[in-house]
């Protein structure tokens, strides 16, 4: 899979070349490009933003500078994800769905966001000569300065979901059930006491058919508390 973010702030997506993905990387399972919005800034304060139309507070990300990062990255073959605060809220099936993609763009906005016209223009065919997929997402619901920590955890959900990318693909199958609404049972290893605190008893007796009917019911019980 290739991978382009765009932002105005490329070093915060620097942590993406570490750890897994910068292993997925030197394995040639992903690509992923940084770039810097504000170097297709072409006015002599290279900015990137202006103040709305209509009025109001914060400024909005101008299309001009947006266009020129994009145009060359963006394929028939491209999804391009606009990270927002008013976008789709952002969960495992749509990671699962992005996984399947072979090139996302990242346009990381600002939280006031990026002039309209730009997602109208690259998702209709009578502007572009190919009419590619536009995804307005949005992480949760809670402030962020700009989408780029929004765009970190997306590329972290759904790197790990390309084959290969994962030691343990196993681990993928269980947590697929997540995406239907489950949560985690809770784990214990050992020492079996620890500071007083005994793992539950079932956990040691071996018995595999029981062990799973607790570990249903305990995840059941989670996901009802933390609804
Ligand atoms: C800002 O404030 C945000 N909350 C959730 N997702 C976002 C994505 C991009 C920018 C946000």
């Amino acid at each position: 899979m290739k991978i382009d973010a765009v932002t105005i702030f490329p070093q915060y997506l620097e942590p993406l070349q570490l750890s897994l993905l910068g292993k997925a990387q030197s394995e040639g399972l992903v690509e992923i490009t940084i770039h810097d919005l504000r170097s297709f800034a072409t006015d002599n304060h290279h900015s990137v933003d202006d103040t709305p139309y209509g009025g109001g507070a914060g400024m909005v990300m101008k299309a001009q500078v947006w266009g020129e990062a994009l145009d060359p990255l963006i394929t028939p073959d491209t999804d391009l994800i606009i990270l927002t605060p008013a976008g789709k809220k952002f969960d495992q099936p749509m990671a699962q769905s992005f996984a399947r993609a072979r090139h996302l763009v990242f346009a990381c906005g600002r939280y006031e966001g990026i002039d309209d016209r730009v997602r109208m223009y690259y998702s209709q065919s009578e502007f572009m000569e190919q009419n590619i997929r536009v995804h307005e997402v949005s992480i949760g619901d809670y402030v962020l300065g700009g989408g780029e920590v929004a765009a970190m955890v997306i590329i972290e959900a759904v790197t790990r979901l390309i084959p290969g990318v994962l030691g343990n693909p196993e681990s993928i199958v269980e947590e697929s059930h997540m995406a239907e609404g489950f949560l985690e049972y809770p784990n214990f290893t050992k020492p079996s006491q620890w500071r007083g605190i005994p793992v539950p008893e079932i956990l040691l007796s071996g018995n595999h058919g029981e062990i799973d009917k607790w570990r249903a019911t305990q995840a059941d019980l989670r996901a009802k508390k933390n609804v």
